[in-house]
């Protein structure tokens, strides 16, 4: 295959098999005409980019039915007010800013800058998502963005102070098209500023479920650095986050527009450190998803073996790579509970377990929860006090239980 972003040769290093859609909940008599595509990652020694060789049609996982809202976790509101709450204070100068968000989803971070009275514009392609932004006040289209997109909203609007995303960057296959768009859009001091999963965090902990259809990329700061710099950009600030298991926040502005932390300069060394730039790291990267494999097949094994129930917590989509490269269906995983109604009464993609609502689970405590939300876990875990108490179990894939 060739590199999205040099065009270099890449060679996939692993392959998790067989996946379908990682959000594609669907309904029984949807499971035989079910999508698969090859799940295979792959990194380029050229631009330093970790990516995914084949990603389905955009159309099929982002549409009017797409399963996930940002709101549903109460820490994820606070974390996009504190985001753009950092925004605000850093970086919108000037009377009557304008911030435009790639994949606004729901809202979340927008109508922060709404209740301000600032200026701002969602760009969102799944209309059922953007709908709920419109009712909390958001200004939002429904459209891809890319150069077009920009163009007609510098028309609309005038260029933007910050072009603004939060896991959807890494969605995004045609990075130049966004480039090419961000410089369109942005002032000529305006920023670029995006929060994505972190591949140095991926790496640390072998949390390989942030793998799925949607995240074409997993970045680091070197590969942003690569694949913004031949447009003009270039890294301006990094931020390390907790969520999502280990998130960075990228901040990037035109070459010699604006001063450069020295956070830039320490994870960059840091991420060489980590060997984030060396095809071996992901050869024992593929090592260590192999033994997270079997180490869960075991574990869930031995419940079962043990007359224990287990159920899972949390239908995400990085579930949807678990259960398929592990090949747990309903026979070790009884149901998931999740709080997303979209989500409930229809089955997980390809391994078809029964998702239910969070009663299911409240109403009838298991043995052993799988956590697979374990990214949501701080939440998570003050609000089951009473089945840890009781004594109720946590497994993840990750090891952390
Ligand atoms: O990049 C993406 C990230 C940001 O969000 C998308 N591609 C899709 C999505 O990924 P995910 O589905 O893995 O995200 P979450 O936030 O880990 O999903 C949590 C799921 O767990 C939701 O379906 C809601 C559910 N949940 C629950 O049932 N009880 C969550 C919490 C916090 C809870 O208490």
């Amino acid at each position: 295959m060739k590199c999205r972003i040099c065009q270099e040769n890449i060679t996939p290093f692993m392959t998790y098999g067989r996946m379908p859609i990682a959000n594609g909940f669907l309904l029984p008599d949807q499971f035989e005409n079910e999508y698969f595509f090859n799940l295979t990652p792959a990194f380029c020694d050229k631009c330093l980019t970790f990516q995914i060789e084949e990603q389905p049609d955009p159309k099929l996982m982002f549409h009017d039915q797409y399963a996930f809202f940002s709101r549903t976790s109460v820490h994820m509101q606070r974390h996009f007010k504190a985001y753009a709450d950092w925004v605000y204070d850093n970086h919108l100068k000037g009377d009557s800013p304008f911030v435009v968000e790639l994949g606004s989803n729901d809202g979340i971070m927008l109508e922060n800058f709404a209740k301000r009275g600032i200026r701002h514009l969602g760009v969102e392609p799944s209309a059922n998502v953007a709908e709920e932004a419109r009712r909390h006040g958001v200004n939002t289209i429904v459209r891809f963005f890319g150069p077009e997109t920009a163009s007609e909203i510098v028309e609309e609007y005038g260029q933007a102070d910050a072009l603004l995303a939060a896991n959807v960057m890494c969605h995004i296959p045609d990075l130049n098209g966004i480039a090419k768009g961000a410089s369109a859009l942005l002032k000529q001091d305006g920023v670029l500023i995006f929060e994505d999963p972190y591949l140095g965090s991926m790496i640390e902990k072998t949390s390989y479920d942030q793998i799925y259809d949607e995240h074409v990329f997993i970045f680091s700061a070197l590969s942003v650095a690569n694949i913004f710099g031949p447009h003009g950009f270039e890294l301006i600030d990094l931020l390390k986050q907790e969520t999502h298991g280990g998130s960075m926040r990228y901040v990037l502005a035109r070459k010699g527009a604006r001063s450069v932390s020295a956070a830039v300069t320490k994870i960059l060394a840091d991420e060489k450190a980590q060997g984030l730039h060396l095809s071996e790291t992901y050869d024992s990267f593929r090592e260590r998803c192999e033994a997270s494999k079997a180490r869960l097949v075991r574990l869930l094994q031995d419940e079962k073996a043990a007359g224990r129930r287990v159920v899972g917590y949390g239908a995400t989509s990085k579930s949807t790579t678990i259960l398929n490269y592990c090949g747990i269906g309903p026979e070790l995983v009884e149901f998931i509970s999740d709080t997303t109604p979209i989500k409930q009464g229809k089955f997980t993609p390809g391994m078809h377990i029964p998702v239910k609502p969070y009663s299911a689970f409240a109403e009838n405590y298991p043995d052993t929860a799988l956590l697979f939300a374990w990214n949501h876990k701080a939440e998570i875990m003050e609000k089951e006090k009473a089945f840890t108490e009781g004594g109720g179990k946590w497994l993840t894939h990750i090891g952390e239980d």
